[in-house]
């Protein structure tokens, strides 16, 4: 039911209404249907992982704060938490792991020697429910990592340790792929750089460029396996150089035919994704998204429906790049409740992208190739009134998801049913 209207006769009514603008709301739908996102494993622990090192070395700048209580303490812990999540999200969604989750029962695995069998209890887990995995390398939160430089590190010890975790991580990343049926992406992000200014901005990139070429110097079969690289402008430690810059990796990807990954906090602040989406897949093949929110000097902010989250999901549509785009989450805040953290955040790409779906864009392009800017304007401005949310509702009722804010009565159910008890 939406008020007193039942929700078919809502939609039916509605349909009509997008069907005079030219639009197709069962399309739509059915597109959405097909979108898969793939949610971060670690907006259910504040990024902590499971391998019981020292929590102080937190590092790599990346900071959660807040301690709502409940966080997830062991792997079982938290596919309990996502699978409460997922069943909140319509559809069939993936997810995305990071080296740190390993599973071993408790045994302390070092970075470089990690193997698939570590990692067997999420893929019987993700087989289990449906679940495609993505992965990413964990070049934080280690002894090793702790002077802030891991590949462009200026001992060749250490680099040769993260370099062994790289390539680790890639023959993971193809056994994901192999048990699932389906490419996992694993991503690679770095945090290092520098606080205070560098004088020497050279030859740590030279360094890392060297220990990504042996990491990558196998090619992978793109059936299971695929490699992203992610840039960032600054981290909290690294504020006035950070080696892995944007221009470092659109480089490295167009050179490496890699993917390059997008990262929405990461940019200066009044940059966004959206924009660079149709320019940088003229020169790589694929784009995986790390969909976040900036707020100040954080990049990790819980996703909202915002302008810019908007301006993504249309970009993907417009440009008709959905098979070209991975769009993963990228998020944590543990000052709410986490598992609405994850619903909020995926709930509203995905009503980013159903919006996107219901544009005219057909007459939209057509007014704008006749340079009418004028009825392109009208036109835009008139679609934000129109029902969208009758849409939304009726396909989270079709999709068998609670409709509207039901879905956190049943957070709130878990909260003191499951959360509570954790201490
Ligand atoms: C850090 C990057 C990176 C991480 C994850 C946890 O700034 O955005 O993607 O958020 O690896
Ligand atoms: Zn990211």
């Amino acid at each position: 039911m939406t008020g007193k209207v039942p929700i078919d006769e809502a939609y039916a009514h509605t349909r009509e209404m997008y069907q005079s603008l030219g639009v197709d709301t069962d399309l739509a739908m059915q597109r959405l249907a097909s979108i898969q996102i793939s949610l971060h494993c670690w907006q259910g622990d504040d990024v902590g992982g499971f391998e019981q090192s020292d929590p102080s070395l937190s590092g790599g700048g990346i900071q959660a704060t807040g301690n709502y209580p409940g966080k997830a303490r062991t792997a079982d812990e938290l596919r309990e938490d996502l699978d409460k999540a997922y069943s909140l999200i319509p559809g069939t969604h993936r997810l995305n792991l990071h080296a740190s989750y390993a599973d071993t029962g408790g045994m302390r695995v070092e970075r470089n020697s990690l193997e698939p069998r570590h990692f067997s209890a999420w893929i019987d887990w993700a087989r289990a429910n449906g679940h495609a995995l993505d992965f990413n390398h964990t070049f934080y939160s280690h002894p090793l990592a702790d002077d802030g430089f891991t590949l462009s590190h200026r001992d060749p010890a250490v680099r040769q340790f993260w370099i062994e975790h790289g390539i680790a991580c890639r023959k993971i990343s193809a056994a994901f792929g192999r048990a699932l049926g389906t490419p996992c992406i694993t991503n690679l992000w770095i945090p290092d750089g520098y606080k205070d200014i560098p004088v020497d901005r050279k030859a740590p990139r030279e360094r890392l460029r060297a220990s990504l070429d042996e990491i990558f110097i196998d090619k992978a079969d793109p059936k299971y396996h695929r490699d992203s690289v992610e840039s960032k402008l600054f981290g909290i430690g690294s504020e006035s150089y950070v080696v892995g810059s944007h221009e470092f990796y659109l480089g490295y990807a167009i050179k490496n035919h890699l993917i390059l990954c997008l990262d929405a906090g990461h940019y200066h602040p009044t940059e966004t994704i959206s924009d660079k989406i149709s320019s940088t897949l003229l020169f790589v093949d694929e784009l995986l998204l790390h969909v976040s929110r900036g707020v100040r000097w954080d990049s990790d902010h819980v996703v909202i429906l915002s302008d810019d989250l908007q301006a993504i999901a249309q970009e993907i549509l417009r440009g008709g790049f959905v098979d070209r785009i991975h769009i993963g989450l990228d998020f944590f805040d543990a000052s709410i409740n986490r598992i609405a953290a994850w619903v909020i955040g995926t709930r509203c790409m995905i009503k980013a992208l159903l919006m996107a779906l219901l544009e005219p864009i057909d007459r939209l392009r057509s007014l704008e190739n006749d340079g009418d800017y004028t009825g392109r304007l009208a036109l835009l401005e008139e679609c934000k009134t129109m029902p969208f949310g009758v849409v939304w509702d009726y396909y989270c009722h079709k999709q068998d998801v609670p409709q509207r804010l039901t879905w956190m009565n049943e957070v709130k159910q878990y909260e003191s049913s499951v959360l509570s008890k954790r201490q």
